[in-house]
């Protein structure tokens, strides 16, 4: 195992980088080429591996055989009406930190996202974040109060909701905590854990404009409380403002009904805001002329700063980039060809660049971006090269269409300090060994 180094300039781990990979002698060197790595990737982050996978492969299912599954009938229709993943998939879950949080209903489970493809968060793998654990609703006893300055108060029906004409958006979700384990060290061995508290999915409702447009606003409503109906009431103040302009209601989640851990039968989406305001299972909306702050409000988000002074209202999601391949969970197998893979967003807008660095920032080459580029989405990004066991210090820089560049940890801790959970978009570095294995280091 590569040594972590921790807070160490960029030139002393470049240093220590070339000594270390000196330290490997040629033999070493062309018998991990050849052989690759054999650890599983499962192995990082202390989960069972499938039996078929651990115990190797059956070379009577090789070339030239014919596979044990071709000379058998499989199972038909409709034995799983719900369709699952494969079994040999069975490690691709959302996992938590168990020291953390004293207790699950209150806790967060973070999204496997070296494992994910594309843009899109399948809804079983999405990040989960309760503060009194998941509620059992009843769609047809569920109902959205819509009242406070306004002309018309309204209670609409899940029926009265799916009425009215609807919208699908590809958007990021991310808990503003991502990262904030990470503040004053690097610490979590895993992507998962480094930048899990993040999703992407497509979600279909209402614009909340077209709700507040129904029950007409009264020229002093400035704010809204949204309250959800789980056990915690949680609740958070949203500038009319932005509930005008891309606020959504939403029921349905990539192409079906909301999952229960995300908020069945109805939640808000704040698209590019701090994950804590797209409030779940929600039951309320009031229109207020200030915010609920210091009253209704049950959760209250501040990021102390090092003056003891704390910020508030931060609401946007600032510009963030991780590579996701190689990463501790996806160390380099084989030498040759490698994508550089990652995801990159903004809660201001659109991804328009992202750099990669492989020697900690010193230098920067532009990657790819490919598939679907979308405001306030998961981006991805790709550059292909080649790794011949070279030591790396990878990473991965955005740029937003405002023009926000992505910080270094130093610039970031310049102007925030370590005091705050909330709100680390700093660069992250991924220390590449000579043996293709992948740790988590800092530089400052
Ligand atoms: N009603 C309610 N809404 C809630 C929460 C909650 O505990 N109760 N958690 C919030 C937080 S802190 C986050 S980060 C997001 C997480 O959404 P997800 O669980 O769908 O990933 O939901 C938000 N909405
Ligand atoms: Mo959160």
């Amino acid at each position: 195992m590569p040594r972590i180094i921790r807070n160490t300039s960029t030139r002393e781990m470049l240093t220590q980088l070339a000594r270390e990979s000196e330290g490997l002698s040629q033999r070493d060197r062309r018998d991990f080429l050849r052989r690759g790595i054999t650890a599983l990737s499962a192995a990082a982050v202390g989960a069972a591996v499938p039996s078929a996978l651990a115990e190797g492969v059956d070379p009577a299912n090789l070339p030239p055989n014919e596979p044990g599954w071709s000379r058998r009938l499989g199972h038909g229709v409709v034995e799983n009406p719900y369709g699952m993943p494969s079994a040999f998939e069975q490690d691709v879950v959302r996992r938590t930190v168990p020291w953390l949080t004293a207790e699950s209903i209150s806790s967060i489970s973070m999204t496997p996202l070296a494992e994910l493809k594309g843009i899109i968060t399948p809804s079983g793998l999405v990040f989960e974040r309760y503060h009194a654990g998941v509620p059992v609703i009843n769609p047809d006893e569920h109902r959205l109060i819509l009242h406070g300055l306004v002309d018309r108060p309204l209670i609409f029906t899940m029926d009265d909701l799916m009425r009215f004409p609807s919208v699908s958006e590809i958007k990021f979700l991310e808990c503003p905590a991502n990262g904030g384990m990470e503040w004053k060290g690097a610490q979590m061995e895993a992507l998962q854990f480094t930048h899990g508290m993040l999703s992407c999915c497509e979600w279909t409702g209402v614009p909340l404009r077209v709700l507040l447009e129904e029950a007409g606003v009264k020229p002093e409503g400035k704010w809204i409380l949204a309250e959800g109906a789980d056990g915690a009431h949680m609740s958070r103040s949203i500038p009319i403002e932005k509930a005008l302009d891309d606020t959504l209601v939403v029921y349905a989640q990539n192409g079906e009904r909301l999952r229960p851990e995300q908020g069945y039968p109805l939640r808000l989406i704040n698209p590019g805001w701090e994950g804590n305001t797209s409030i779940k299972w929600l039951r309320r909306l009031e229109v207020g002329d200030q915010p609920w702050y210091h009253r209704e409000e049950t959760s209250k988000y501040t990021d102390l700063l090092a003056n003891g002074k704390a910020r508030k209202f931060s609401f946007v999601q600032e510009t963030n980039s991780v590579i996701t391949h190689p990463c501790p969970e996806k160390p380099i197998r084989q030498s040759g060809f490698i994508e550089i893979e990652g995801l990159a967003w903004s809660g201001r807008g659109m991804i328009k660049q992202v750099d990669i660095s492989f020697d900690g920032g010193v230098s920067w080459v532009p990657a790819q971006l490919k598939g679907l580029v979308l405001p306030k989405a998961l981006t991805r990004f790709s550059l292909v090269t080649r790794w011949e066991g070279q030591p790396w210090l990878l990473q991965a820089r955005a740029i937003d269409e405002t023009g926000y560049v992505q910080p270094t940890l130093r610039q970031l801790r310049e102007v925030r300090g370590t005091n705050s959970i909330y709100h680390k978009n700093s660069i992250h570095t991924w220390k590449v060994a000579s043996n293709g294995e992948v740790s988590n280091v800092q530089i400052t």
